[in-house]
């Protein structure tokens, strides 16, 4: 019996020894001392025994019990070190790595341009009109002093809902609705979104954006109106940039001009930008004609004032060097990557 034992603790110590897993260490375990284990079976065959071998063969068992069972927790001690060591190496992480790159939001430049130009106006003491996108055809033509056979006025070239409402094919009407409910001195500008009956192509859009403005009180000058544009100009497109006020014909204003800045890109010289003349169009103006003040209410005897609109899109694709409208609108991600 006694050598049953000592070769079991010679067995069980060099298959301990070799073990590679927590898992075999635990199948070792079993197999020597588990209830149906190697060591068990032995001694259920003390019984069999003399009283003078037992204490001896007890005294043999428990050491080799208490041995097994050191052998164990030693080894899978140092397999779970082991295991530990491989887990923290695998998982190592290189802080001196580059950064993967995140995708942050950004602002359309279209509405960069808005809050731009938004700043410059409030800056000089306008406040901001809002009105409906669907208006009513007399504040978007007849109050505006345009003839009945004008052709902007036509199912070609503006929207219809009913003979007497459109979507507003400016921001005019916006200007108009302040005349109706307010009383001068107004200054006002009017951001917001145009329609108009437009094939789509590189510079036009079926639906756009304008910001138009308007001063009226007593004593309003043309000097004014340069006055302010002008000024405007220098604060977005640079101190050293001119302006031009040519004349032109709008039915709402009189007398009307349309104002050129020297390009902002190349200086004056020409260039792909402003299309090799050195100026570029920027907007339309003029004092607001007697006809519209009187039709909204405003004595014209007592009051004057200028009006301006601008595309804001055109000036978006001009700062930005944006060749095509549709980009502007098509959820191209490089608007809102690369502005
Ligand atoms: C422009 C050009 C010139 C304009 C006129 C008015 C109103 F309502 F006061 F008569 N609002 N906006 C105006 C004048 C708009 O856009 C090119």
């Amino acid at each position: 019996m006694k050598e049953r034992l000592l070769k079991i603790r010679e067995t069980a110590t060099e298959m301990i020894e070799s073990s590679s897993s927590l898992k075999e260490l635990e199948d070792l375990r079993i197999k020597f001392l588990g209830k149906k284990g190697e060591l068990t079976d032995i001694l259920k065959g003390m019984g069999k025994l003399s009283k003078e071998e037992r204490p001896e063969m007890g005294k043999v068992s428990n050491e080799v019990r208490s041995h097994i069972e050191t052998m164990l927790s030693n080894i899978k001690e140092t397999l779970e070190k082991e295991a530990l060591n491989a887990k923290l190496k695998s998982e190592v992480i290189d802080v001196t790595l580059p950064a993967s790159k995140v995708n942050v939001g950004n602002k359309h430049p279209l509405m960069k341009v808005f809050d731009e130009l938004q700043d410059i106006f409030l800056g000089m003491g306008y406040k901001i009109a809002e009105g409906p996108e669907v208006e009513t055809v007399y504040n978007a033509f007849d109050a505006l002093n345009s003839p009945d056979d004008h052709p902007s006025r036509s199912t070609s070239d503006t929207f219809y809902f009913a003979p007497d409402i459109c979507l507003r094919p400016h921001t005019s009407s916006v200007q108009i609705r302040t005349m109706q409910n307010q009383k001068p001195p107004i200054k006002v500008i009017s951001p917001g979104r145009c329609f108009r009956f437009d094939e789509l192509d590189a510079t036009h859009s079926p639906m756009f954006h304008q910001l138009e403005g308007l001063v009226v009180d007593e004593n309003v000058t043309m000097a004014d109106l340069k006055g302010a544009l002008d000024l405007f100009v220098k604060r977005f497109f640079g101190s050293n940039i001119k302006t031009k006020f040519r004349p032109h014909h709008f039915p709402f204003t009189e007398p009307s001009a349309e104002v050129d800045v020297t390009c902002f890109k190349c200086g004056g010289v020409g260039c792909k930008v402003c299309g090799g003349t050195g100026w570029i169009e920027i907007l339309g103006c003029g004092m607001v004609h007697p006809e519209v003040l009187e039709e909204c209410g405003i004595d014209s005897e007592k009051y004057s004032g200028f009006a301006f609109g601008m595309g804001v899109d055109r000036i978006t694709m001009l700062k930005y060097e944006i060749e095509d409208i549709r980009y502007l609108f098509e959820n191209d991600m490089r608007m809102i990557d690369q502005f």
